[in-house]
């Protein structure tokens, strides 16, 4: 029997949606004679040793049952910040984590090896934050914007849009050159929006997506200005931001970890550290979904199986700028390399417990026991 107050949940992001998953989080607690209390609480900051999460009212620090973490590590997915947690005091007043609620949403990368890793969980909106300074590569914002899959909704913030030129019109004209551009390039269905991330009128572009409830994660390279803007929305410091470094215009790597923060106006945001090599985790689908316009251009080349390299009467090569197109064919190689390795693994794995199944009936059949 366990007694859930959702209303102080509600501004810490719980919804309806998560219903079915807490229905059946619950369903795997094993019966128990006695009633216990337990408590439904929000991830907000993942350490070594322990956790940090929230009830709606305050901070708490627990600690994930041994068992909990085995089997989510084994399973490729590990505890990450936005999570909905089942948890229960020890008889010493310890906090433990038991059950971690199904997510409805992972921003999930891969590692050099294909192993899946997830960013954080149960997000609404992925704010793509990328500087109008040396920061600003098309490139890598289409590699980012791959990440926001399973209903997170992907929005372009520009940020430092007050350093591009010190005349107000030349600087005007300047960044909606640059938005009408990048536009064009990823498609009309993602907003892409510029902002000075010290000035508070940023809050005011972005208060759409800060509506009460609503989990909002940064991401972007280091040095863009996610901290800044965490600070601006909520209105204080929270996070502490780095000078930009001289020689690269790179920020000094001052976020060390994901945390989830609660913002005056009811919604929730994650900053994020700089995401460096960012090698997305998906699959063809998500591929093509955020290059529909290759996908559509392919069904007009001449030949059904064309790869988009210097086939004769390529369509997408017509159509799609040749950077976009490299980057597309990039993703590609990418992702056919992780799915190669990912059935690597498996296929490994089952060999492994194979032998290890045939040199126990060895083992037996020598005892005289098979
Ligand atoms: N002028 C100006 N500076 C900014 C803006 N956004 C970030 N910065 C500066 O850029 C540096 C790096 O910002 P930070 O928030 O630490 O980047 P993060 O690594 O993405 O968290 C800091 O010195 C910020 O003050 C902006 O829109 N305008
Ligand atoms: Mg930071
Ligand atoms: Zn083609």
């Amino acid at each position: 029997m366990i007694e859930i107050d959702f209303e102080p949940l509600l501004p810490i992001g719980w919804s309806l949606a998560l219903a079915p998953a807490l229905h059946a989080a619950l369903g795997t607690l094993e019966p128990d004679p006695a009633p216990r209390a337990m408590w439904l609480l929000r991830l907000v900051e993942v350490h070594r040793e322990t956790l940090k999460l929230h009830d709606g009212h305050a901070e708490h620090v627990g600690r994930a049952l041994p068992r909990l973490v085995r089997e989510l590590s084994e399973a490729g997915a590990a505890l990450a910040v936005g999570d909905w947690l089942l948890c229960a005091r020890d008889s010493q007043g310890g906090l433990w984590v038991e059950r971690r609620l199904e997510p409805l949403n992972h921003v999930a990368r891969r590692d050099a090896d294909g192993r899946r890793h997830a960013v954080v969980s149960n997000v609404d909106t992925a704010l793509f934050v990328m500087g109008l300074d040396a920061d600003f590569n098309p490139r890598r914002l289409e590699r980012f914007l791959l990440l926001a899959q399973h209903g997170v909704q992907p929005v372009v913030v520009l940020t430092k849009a007050d350093l591009v030129a010190p005349e107000p019109a030349t600087r005007e004209a300047l960044v909606a050159d640059e938005i009408d551009a990048l536009r064009a390039r990823v498609g009309p269905a993602v907003p892409v929006l510029a902002v000075d991330a010290t000035s508070p009128q940023a809050a005011l572009t972005l208060a759409p997506w800060l509506v009460p409830g609503q989990t909002v994660v940064l991401l972007g390279s280091s040095g863009a200005g996610k901290s800044t803007l965490t600070n601006t929305l909520a209105a204080r410091s929270l996070q502490d931001t780095g000078p930009v470094r001289a020689h690269d215009h790179r920020g000094q790597h001052t976020t060390t970890s994901r945390s989830l923060h609660r913002l005056p106006g009811g919604a929730c945001v994650i900053d994020t550290p700089g995401l460096r090599a960012l090698r997305p985790d998906i699959d063809e689908a998500a591929l093509a979904r955020g290059f529909e316009d290759v996908e559509a251009l392919s069904l007009r080349c001449r030949f059904r199986d064309c790869r988009h390299g210097d086939e004769p009467g390529c369509a997408v090569h017509e159509g799609v700028t040749p950077d976009r197109l490299r980057n597309y064919l990039k993703l590609q190689r990418e992702l056919r390399r992780d799915t190669m390795s990912a059935l690597e693994r498996q296929r490994q794995l089952s060999e492994w417990k194979a032998r290890g199944r045939a040199g126990e009936l060895r083992a037996r059949m020598k005892r005289g026991e098979a």
